[in-house]
């Protein structure tokens, strides 16, 4: 499948997803929001065979989030409308997704670009790569989950800070606090996320799934609540081929081969 700003693929249980607009450092338009909404269509088709997501950029940058030119002059833009219409679906999506996604962020991650790496589930960063929660340099406010996200990975204070102030962090800033998984060098990058992906895709995909929805849940809920979804997901769990696998390879001594069924 050939999009105008994506490069898409689905190589075996892995599906890749480029942001591909480098000179424009991979900042959103309708046309890559309408592209990306397809390229989760095909890896959500069950004939897709994808049992992981890897996500990078494209060039220099990773995304630069809105693209800024689509807004030049005339009347005020709905930007209700378009938040409703493609960023939330996005992210909504992304969480969804039955399968984790890993991200690779190979250089600057601005605005809305930071907040969609980081509604990925692994987020793995290049040591040039930096962070930028750039709204309130033009007189917006973090979308795409970042006021959800962020205070849950950095803390209230970091989170404050970060929206507030849009200064750029560096991918190992980013990593200390917790905002992200990993910094690797530049030239491990694309090696690494490869293999963190190829690594997870061969996992039990539905465990990954439970662990996806879980870990979202126990946001908004109780202990009491999660305790009983936690039991709820080990009953399904314990019904998967991939459960009886995993026991039976470690009776056997051997390694497991996951399906994802
Ligand atoms: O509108 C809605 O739908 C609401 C939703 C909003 C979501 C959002 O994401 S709002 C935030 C939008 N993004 C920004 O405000 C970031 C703007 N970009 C920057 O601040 C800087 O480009 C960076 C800090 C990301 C990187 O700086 P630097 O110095 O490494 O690169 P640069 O020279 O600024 O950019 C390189 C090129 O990309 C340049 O084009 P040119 O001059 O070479 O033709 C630049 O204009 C272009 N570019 C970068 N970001 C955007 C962009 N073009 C359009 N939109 C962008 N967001």
């Amino acid at each position: 499948m050939s999009y105008a700003t994506l490069l898409f693929a689905i190589d075996g249980p892995v599906a890749r997803i480029t942001l591909n607009r480098p000179d424009k450092l991979n900042s959103f338009t309708a046309e890559m929001h309408g592209e990306l909404a397809d390229a989760f269509t095909r890896i959500e088709s069950p004939e897709s065979g994808a049992r992981a997501v890897l996500l990078t950029g494209a060039g220099r940058g990773f995304c630069a989030g809105q693209d800024l030119g689509q807004r030049r002059g005339g009347e005020a833009p709905d930007l209700g409308h378009t938040i409703d219409t493609t960023y939330n679906p996005l992210i909504r999506r992304m969480r969804a997704l039955k399968m984790p996604i890993v991200c690779a962020v190979n250089g600057v991650a601005a605005g809305a670009g930071a907040n969609v790496a980081l509604a990925c589930d692994i987020v793995i960063a290049a040591r040039s790569a930096s962070f930028m929660q750039a709204f309130s340099r033009i007189g917006l406010s973090p979308d795409s989950g970042g006021t959800w996200t962020l205070p849950r990975l950095v803390g209230p204070a970091r989170a404050r800070g970060l929206a507030m102030l849009a200064e750029r962090v560096s991918a190992e800033q980013a990593a200390s606090w917790g905002m992200i998984w990993q910094v690797v060098d530049d030239d491990k990058l694309a090696a690494e996320s490869g293999a963190l992906a190829e690594r997870l895709a061969a996992m039990p995909t539905r465990a990954l799934a439970a662990i996806k929805h879980a870990l979202d849940a126990a946001e908004t809920s109780t202990l009491d609540q999660q305790l009983d979804r936690e039991r709820d997901i080990q009953r399904e769990l314990g019904r998967s081929a991939d459960y009886a696998e995993g026991v039976a390879a470690f009776l056997d001594k051997r390694a497991p081969v996951f399906t994802g069924r």
